[in-house]
């Protein structure tokens, strides 16, 4: 059976039952759907921390996890045999792609020299079990926020040795992301932010963020580096406030720095809640601005205020990202769903590592189904330019087109009733449109 009491995990479907827990439902990596296989609209990664390092703590609670690998007492044996269960996993699962924090992957020594050795012997291991697989690297990055260090943030900290150590980082996992031939290269400002305002030069700390950007750009074009960059943005936690809020702000900064196109936007909906956004919103805004770099596949829960990170299973929300994605033709350039998961404290088995992929990976694959009905039937498409067609000719045609001025507006305005001006359409009301994704939802998945 291997090093995982569990089998490799098939499609099952649905037409014997949906109560299968170690099964595929819906997710059928080959079935092409709006003309590609599941597994290239959907190009699913595992988050190296949440299923190998993470205990399942919460701030009240000590780690719940059982793992396998916890036999290995020393931190190097057990780093290293964490690679073997994580490609056995990846292959059981039938993922295609990884995500990875430096940190997570082997203990600091008292140097960076000594930290980059032990990092270097476990990415030997990675790059072979790689080669033997296929399986890819999604993205990889760096924590400039978990070690003490880096309490008051990294390229924003105060102190310019902190810039210092954490350029000598970055620059060496950089080099990590070419040797693995990682296809993004994600830049999360863990605690690039402020908890007080009134000790802080906000305007030359996101100086320096942008300077430390430019410092990478220039690092990759010199050692060849093809890996697209992304920004991913967090509105807080654990800073009060993080200086990449939400997409809009991450667009304003790589605007002001001329870091557009360079760096495009890895998204999560945890986040995207945490700015009061949706999911799809964050998504829309970084599709209009030619931005949206990969995506981040979780959820938080609406009664609880933080970064929850539950593996994602809200139909309506997997359905929403993934008519965005189908909108876009792609999730972006070289994007992919990274389950930016963990099993609650209570899923603490080591299977719940299979059931709670599986959960995510269903549920985006069931969102891609419904999402490409709609798309099929053009629903979305045709009551959106339906709402706008007063736009296509006459007088809005002359807003558009740059002709109109206020003085033709209110010519055209003017005496106009109060009656010609209301227009109603039904099908675009909220609840009517809702009620119709529903109704999609229950069509698309009883096929
Ligand atoms: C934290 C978070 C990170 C990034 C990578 O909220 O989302 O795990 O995805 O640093
Ligand atoms: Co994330």
């Amino acid at each position: 059976m291997g090093l995982w009491d569990v089998d490799k995990i098939e499609y099952v479907g649905h037409d014997k039952g949906v109560k299968e827990e170690l099964g595929f439902h819906y997710y059928d990596a080959d079935r092409v759907v709006a003309g590609k296989p599941m597994k290239d609209w959907l190009r699913f990664a595992v988050a190296w921390w949440h299923t190998f390092d993470q205990q399942l703590v919460d701030p009240f609670g000590d780690g719940t996890a059982h793992r396998p690998y916890y036999k290995y007492s020393d931190p190097m044996d057990q780093a290293l045999a964490k690679v073997d269960y994580a490609f056995e996993l990846f292959q059981k699962l039938g993922v295609q792609y990884f995500c990875f924090h430096d940190r997570d992957l082997a203990p600091e020594g008292d140097t960076l020299r000594e930290t980059n050795a032990n990092l270097d012997k476990v990415v030997d291991k990675i790059e072979e079990n790689m080669k033997s697989t296929g399986v890819k690297l999604l993205w990889n990055t760096s924590s400039l926020f978990t070690n003490p260090r880096f309490v008051d943030g990294a390229s924003t900290s105060p102190f310019a040795d902190i810039f210092a150590y954490s350029a000598g980082q970055l620059k060496h996992s950089l080099e990590i992301g070419k040797r693995l031939g990682g296809e993004n290269y994600v830049f999360w400002g863990g605690r690039e932010g402020y908890e007080n305002l009134w000790n802080t030069d906000m305007a030359r700390e996101k100086d320096h963020m942008a300077e430390f950007f430019h410092m990478c750009v220039d690092y990759a074009k010199e050692i060849g580096m093809k890996a697209q960059f992304l920004i991913e943005p967090k509105a807080k936690e654990p800073c009060s406030l993080q200086y990449d809020f939400d997409a809009s702000t991450a667009i304003s900064f790589l605007q002001k720095y001329d870091l557009m196109g360079t760096f495009k936007l890895n998204l999560e909906g945890n986040h995207a809640n945490l700015a009061t956004h949706t999911y799809q919103h964050e998504i829309r805004i970084a599709r209009d601005a030619g931005e949206l770099g990969s995506l981040d596949a979780n959820q938080g829960d609406k009664l609880i205020g933080w970064d929850m990170d539950e593996f994602p299973t809200d139909l309506y929300e997997t359905t929403a990202v993934m008519w965005e994605v189908l909108a876009e033709g792609q999730i972006g350039p070289h994007g992919g769903l990274n389950f930016d998961a963990k099993p609650r404290r209570s899923s603490f088995e080591a299977e719940d590592l299979f059931r709670t992929h599986i959960a995510g990976m269903d549920s985006f694959a069931a969102g891609l189904l419904v999402a490409a009905k709609m798309h099929e039937d053009k629903y979305i498409e045709d009551l959106v330019s339906q709402r706008y067609s007063s736009y296509d000719s006459g007088i809005g045609k002359t807003v558009e087109d740059g002709t109109a001025t206020l003085a033709t507006l209110e010519d055209y305005a003017i005496d106009k009733p109060q009656s010609e001006l209301i227009a109603s359409t039904h099908s675009d009301h909220l609840e009517s449109v809702r009620a119709t994704i529903n109704n999609y939802m229950i069509e698309a998945l009883s096929e």
